[in-house]
């Protein structure tokens, strides 16, 4: 019985367990539902009482009672101090919701070194102000996710992976989340809140994964006709293994452009649109 209530608690509040801020939101979420449930089941339970116990009978004069001071009183300040209870904690809380931690001492090493990226009043980095920095791009209809490590000084060459981003554990990764056409919201319910993507806008947020495996999200903003298959996953694995897959991505795509190159070469070279091969 006992489980049953939990299990079903937990499908009514948000889903946590991935990142400290997914946390703070879930727990802030749930002090909130419970005294809220508690004010309702007082409320319904005092209205069925009195509407059984008072019910019509005959020959029964109700008593007319006209106001109760002491009692109106009462139950106005009772709500604003639940109220003003919930308001302070919440901004107690919102530090942590927002404020990235350090990575943790078994971390990504390399993330977070020579990054030109400040800290600002919108992009919150950690304390020692390292972080991996990843740009999120929204477009209709695929997220992709640029990493650092641009070989050329015009910013291009930087490895890149679309839908899943692998990102390692115990590393704090700060978010810049852009868009390129229209509105769309990233959203790993696991790893924090929702985030939109503006055109000509940036958003930032964080995250920072203990435990190795597969978050899933979904584009959670109608941006068109193929929405619903705006998927998006985070994949944290163990730094050694995020390092190689980095290095991995970059040589892939390094080789896809030579190739590209080359073909492009011989497009260029070939005379007469009848010529022209598929490369
Ligand atoms: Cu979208």
């Amino acid at each position: 019985m006992g489980h049953l209530i939990l299990s079903t608690l937990a499908f009514f509040t948000p889903q946590s367990g991935g990142s400290p801020n997914a946390n703070e939101i879930s727990s802030l979420y749930e002090v909130t539902l419970y005294i809220a449930l508690v004010i309702f089941v007082a409320v319904e339970g005092g209205l069925i009482y009195a509407l059984v116990k008072f019910r019509a009978r005959k020959g029964a004069v109700p008593a007319q009672i006209r106001g109760n001071t002491r009692l109106e009183v009462g139950w106005t300040v009772a709500a604003a101090v639940i109220l003003l209870g919930l308001a302070v904690l919440t901004f107690a809380k919102l530090g942590s919701i927002q404020n990235p931690p350090n990575s943790g001492p078994s971390g990504d090493q390399l993330a977070g070194d020579g990054g030109l990226i400040y800290a600002s009043a919108e992009r919150k980095l950690p304390p020692n102000g390292k972080a991996l920095k990843i740009t999120v791009l929204g477009r209709q209809y695929i997220w992709q996710f640029v990493y650092p490590g641009a070989n050329e000084p015009d910013g291009l060459g930087a490895p890149y992976a679309f839908e899943q981003m692998v990102v390692p554990t115990n590393t704090t990764v700060s978010l810049d989340i852009v868009s390129e056409d229209v509105v769309h919201s990233w959203w790993i319910p696991q790893l924090g809140g929702k985030f939109q993507a503006v055109p000509g806008y940036h958003n930032y947020t964080w995250f920072k994964i203990e435990k190795p495996g597969v978050y899933r999200g979904q584009c959670a903003f109608l941006c068109g006709r193929a929405h619903a298959r705006m998927v998006a996953t985070v994949r944290a694995v163990p730094p050694a293994q995020f390092d190689a897959w980095l290095a991995s991505q970059k040589q892939l795509i390094a080789q896809a452009n030579a190739e590209a190159k080359v073909a492009r070469a011989k497009l260029n070279s070939q005379v007469g649109a009848g010529q022209v091969s598929n490369p």
